[in-house]
């Protein structure tokens, strides 16, 4: 088609958002796009119906987002991450259009309640954990404050498996997010992509007699995009969410099928599509299968093609790609996007090495989010070499520049040579991709300020050395769309009464709530809105697990991953402990408690799983005990999601942070709960460091080891055992669990467990136990006494702001991207 015919086309009129015309179009689009007469539809073609209306009002805004950035010429930020843990949609984007009056209102003259249909959207569960989410907040944050930016990722069929208990035992099982089809997507056919895996790599002289490396796979498949918009706040940017799936270059292989292979015939299409079909389940534990190189590598690939597409198209020459491309790694997980470009750049666009070299490291920036040593990513070399050759001999070109430079121009140690070298030769080769993502970008962040600072003295300490000025933090964020406005309306509308609607565009301007701090009665209806709140998460305790929790006791909650190091097994000890010091004392004044747990352990995890049993057998006892009746219940609710954390977090008391100092880079679950109002307690560990900063000294339960205590004490010697017997209620907490008192069916079933706090207590249970415990009594103290409870509550709200995405979006694009 032309220019001049495109000139005379008409353009559809804008779309009314007046809930009469909402209410024609949702019956519209179920009778002619869904098929359905609206006597006999389900309330899932009322779910489809409605956010494909809603999808109209979006596509506007997304048209002209992309236009906007098309003609100003500004810079695009690339995100690529191998998770983005979304949850449901359709709340986030009637909010942020500002339509959810018009929408409710357009449902109920249907005769649908709004929260019936949205209730049956499925969770986006294509992440494990925090790393995901803060993908998924970050993209509503860059819509919102206005960055034209594309999230880059797979399509996973199944997502985060669904978590069943059995018997008190996690069970897995698939979860099936596209059963009922998904009307948030759009599958743009005309963007597909080869990627290519294995073969041999060729030297060949090309047209202009120049010689060239060309590499030729032994396999490929098709990357065929689907993308998702998102949408800012007030509908401000719509940006895209681009996610990939593996298809077969041959659907079916239709001369083995004639030969009656019929199995055969599809052996090659499903080998292709298996490649993302499954999010690997671990978070922070190493997943080093072949097929999760092939993912790491199949969204790189097709990413940076697409990027590269897109660039050429409208500037024509790649030399000028950092000036208007910034592409930030989420983790190594894409990391072998770095090898990736220069193959790329000099393999395909005839690039000199040197030049391509300075390209790449000027787009690329790289997050690290975690410093545990077993969860950095690091390939074997002859895997990496088989699946990828040309990459390998990129990887050794740049590792031959970096450490001539090292070893001349600097005069670096042998020692140090071997830390910044990208293969690790202590045991079998490994191509270390920390090392690889930090070597081909500009910048490198952590994701608080006490976990840059590590970054800065332990896993890279001497690339650090070798590039000053590379390492910088950008502390998480989370949107407060979704976890303060979306999840918590109750509170939102107090706090519009109570200040106006200003922190609804700057978070930070919840500010002036500290003036009501010590109101009684806006506490009072703060503890009102709490309490809401908490009846309807004893509502869905109560229809799921039939288990009765009183809404005046203190809501207890520590959701998150199940890891050693987050130390919910400290938490259920000393939970134990409670219960003893109850049934001992039970004259004192104890104050009623429920301990609320969630969160998925990954499926090889023996002792993360063990941990829930263990939480399930405790809860069981004392559940059924009625010497503390009404004073203490434990409950674990199953099948931990962004879902469920929208009705968890508004209904906390007291948000548990208790990691071992040092080990949780951020957290994020820590700034929802503060920004609703609970009140943390916390070792000084990610960004509760920062919390405290914000919220002040009084205002957050902070206890035990810092992180340079914890790397003295596993120096130095720690003797557990001694520290063990010197507590008394550490002793009998461990003793009752080590001998069956809660597993009279197993009565050994926890004794390895406790072993191994006795043994080497490296995640520091019993070093800060007693701390623990006491700042427990020192909780219940300050609940004793409502106002002053209410009064660091507000506080909270009012002072944590800053935790907003927005913030760290917008350091992101002034320090990093130089985009926006
Ligand atoms: O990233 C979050 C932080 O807030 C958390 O503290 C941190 O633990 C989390 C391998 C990870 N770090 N590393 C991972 C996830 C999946 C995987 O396969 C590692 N997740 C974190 C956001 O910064």
């Amino acid at each position: 088609m032309n220019n001049l015919s495109k000139a005379s086309l008409p353009t559809p009129a804008p779309r009314s958002s007046r809930p009469e015309i909402l209410a024609e179009e949702i019956i519209e689009r179920l009778t002619y796009r869904i098929g359905k007469d609206a006597k006999v539809a389900k309330p899932h073609d009322w779910l489809t119906a409605t956010i494909l209306v809603i999808r109209d009002r979006i596509i506007d805004k997304w048209m002209e987002s992309t236009r906007k950035t098309y003609a100003t010429g500004a810079k695009r930020v690339y995100y690529l991450s191998l998770e983005f843990l979304i949850g449901r949609l359709m709340r986030d984007a009637v909010s942020n259009l500002g339509l959810m009056e018009e929408i409710t209102s357009a449902l109920t003259s249907l005769g649908v309640d709004i929260n019936v249909i949205a209730g049956l959207e499925a969770d986006a569960a294509l992440g494990n954990g925090g790393l995901g989410r803060l993908a998924a907040c970050f993209m509503e944050s860059m819509a919102t404050v206005d960055v034209p930016a594309y999230g880059y990722g797979i399509r996973y069929v199944h997502g985060l498996f669904r978590q069943q208990m059995a018997d008190g035992w996690q069970v897995e099982l698939p979860e099936t997010w596209l059963a009922h089809g998904n009307p948030w997507e759009f599958e743009r056919r005309e963007s597909a992509y080869e990627i290519g895996f294995g073969g041999s790599v060729e030297f060949v002289a090309g047209h202009d007699d120049t010689p060239r490396y060309v590499w030729k796979p032994a396999e490929r498949v098709i990357a065929a995009a689907f993308d998702t918009p998102v949408v800012g706040w007030r509908g401000k940017r719509v940006n895209t969410l681009r996610l990939w799936a593996a298809q077969p270059i041959d659907p079916i292989l239709l001369d083995a099928f004639n030969a009656g292979d019929h199995i055969g015939a599809l052996r090659e299409s499903n080998k292709a599509e298996s490649l993302t079909r499954v999010l690997y389940p671990a978070d922070g534990t190493p997943a080093g299968q072949e097929l999760r190189l092939r993912q790491e590598f199949f969204f790189s690939s097709a990413s940076l093609q697409d990027i590269i597409r897109r660039h050429l198209q409208q500037y024509d020459d790649l030399t000028s790609l950092p000036d208007k491309v910034a592409i930030q790694l989420n983790d190594t997980h894409p990391s072998v996007s770095v090898a990736e470009l220069m193959r790329l750049l000099c393999d395909v666009h005839g690039f000199e090495f040197d030049t391509a070299w300075d390209i790449t490291r000027k787009t690329f920036s790289y997050t690290n989010h975690t410093l545990l040593p077993e969860a950095l990513e690091s390939w074997p070399v002859p895997l990496f070499e088989r699946l990828l050759p040309r990459h390998m001999q990129i990887v050794y070109a740049i590792n031959t520049k970096v450490l001539i430079e090292a070893r001349k121009e600097r005069d670096f140690s042998d020692v140090e040579i071997r830390s910044i070298s990208m293969i690790d030769e202590t045991g079998d080769r490994r191509l270390r991709m920390g090392n690889l993502a930090f070597i081909g970008s500009h910048s490198i962040n952590g994701v608080s300020a006490l976990h840059t600072d590590l970054m800065k003295t332990t896993v890279f300490a001497d690339l650090h050395k070798l590039y000053p000025n590379r390492i910088n933090n950008k502390t998480n964020g989370i949107t407060p769309r979704r976890w303060l406005m979306q999840c918590n309306p109750g509170l939102t509308s107090l706090i519009r009464e109570a200040i106006g609607d200003d922190f609804m565009d700057d978070a930070e301007k919840l500010k002036p709530l500290e003036a009501f701090a010590h109101d009684s009665a806006f506490q009072q209806k703060f503890a009102a809105v709490k309490r809401t709140n908490k009846i309807a998460l004893s509502n869905l305790v109560a229809q799921r697990m039939g288990i009765k929790l009183d809404p005046n006791a203190m809501f207890d909650i520590q959701i998150k991953r199940i890891h050693e190091y987050k130390r919910q097994l400290l938490n259920i000890i000393e939970t134990v402990a409670l219960y003893d010091q109850i049934r001992s004392h039970p004259e004192l004044d104890w104050q009623p408690r429920v301990k609320l747990f969630a969160g998925k352990a990954a499926p090889s995890y023996h002792n993360a799983k063990l941990i829930i049993k263990l939480i399930n057998d405790v809860s069981r006892v004392i559940n059924n005990d009625p010497s503390v009746r009404g004073l203490l219940k434990v409950v674990f609710v199953p099948n931990y999601n962004v879902s469920l954390a929208e009705v968890m977090v508004p209904a906390a008391d007291l948000s548990e942070q208790i990691s071992t100092a040092g080990m949780e880079a951020s957290g994020t679950g820590n700034m929802k709960f503060g920004l609703n109002g609970a009140l943390t307690i916390g070792t000084l560990d990610g960004a509760n460091v920062e919390m405290l900063d914000n919220v002040g000294a009084d205002n957050i339960f902070i206890f035990g080891l810092t992180a340079e205590e914890v790397a003295n004490k596993r120096n130095d010697g720690h003797n557990p055992r001694a520290l063990i017997e010197g507590s008394r209620e550490l002793a009998q907490a461990l003793a009752a669990i080590s001998s069956g008192v809660f597993s009279p069916d197993d009565r050994t079933r926890y004794t390895a467990l406790i072993e191994g706090i006795y043994a080497h207590d490296w995640f520091m249970v019993a070093a800060d136990f007693d701390a623990y415990a006491d700042e427990q009594r020192l909780v219940d103290k300050v609940w004793a006494t409502p106002s002053e409870w209410q009064a660091k509550t507000i506080f909270n709200t009012a002072r944590m702001g800053w935790f907003s995405s927005d913030r760290t979006i917008r350091q992101y694009a002034k320090e990093i991207w130089r985009a926006g």
